[in-house]
C-alpha cells in the first residue's frame, strides 16, 4: 500500500511539473497586454533552451520592479541584458563574454540561473537582449512593453 501511494505522489507530481513548464511557456510567448503585471515587485521566470528565450513580449504596468530569474538550459554562456537603445548597442558592440551583475545586466553559466532586478517607471518599451556574438541576430532579443 505504502508503495502504490508513493507511485501515485509520483506520478502526480511528474504531472503537475509538466503542466507547469508548459503554461509557463505558453503564456510567455502569449502574454497580452490585459494581462499587465505590476506595480509593485513581481518576479517573471525567462526560460532559454536552444538560445531562444521563452518570453517575447512582456507588458507591465508602470511603477513595476520585475525580478527576472533567467534559466539557462543551454550547455553555453548566455546572458539577459535590459536596457534603452544604447546599452543595447554599447552591448552588442562590446567584446566582453561575461559582465560583473548590475541592475537589468546578468551573464548566465551554462545550466545555470540567473537573476537581474529592473525598474519600469515609465510608460514604453525597454528591450531585452543577449549580445554574445551571434546571439542577437540569431533572435535572441524581445520586449517589455510599460503601460501606463
Ligand atoms: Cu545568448
Amino acid at each position: 500500500m505504502r508503495r502504490a501511494i508513493a507511485a501515485v505522489v509520483a506520478s502526480c507530481a511528474a504531472v503537475t511539473t509538466a503542466f507547469v513548464a508548459n503554461a509557463a511557456t505558453a503564456s510567455a510567448h502569449a502574454q497580452r497586454a490585459a494581462d499587465a503585471i505590476g506595480p509593485g515587485l513581481v518576479t517573471v521566470d525567462v526560460d532559454i533552451h536552444y538560445s531562444k528565450f521563452s518570453l517575447s513580449t512582456l507588458h507591465v504596468r508602470a511603477g513595476t520592479m520585475v525580478r527576472f530569474l533567467v534559466h539557462n538550459d543551454d550547455p553555453i554562456h548566455h546572458e539577459f541584458i535590459v536596457g534603452d537603445a544604447t546599452v543595447q548597442r554599447i552591448h552588442e558592440l562590446g567584446t566582453d563574454a561575461t559582465h560583473p551583475p548590475i541592475p537589468g545586466e546578468v551573464s548566465i553559466l551554462p545550466d545555470d540561473v540567473g537573476e537581474t532586478f529592473y525598474v519600469f517607471d515609465r510608460p514604453g518599451r525597454v528591450e531585452f537582449a543577449c549580445h554574445l556574438p551571434g546571439h542577437y541576430a540569431y533572435g535572441m532579443h524581445g520586449w517589455i512593453v510599460v503601460d501606463p
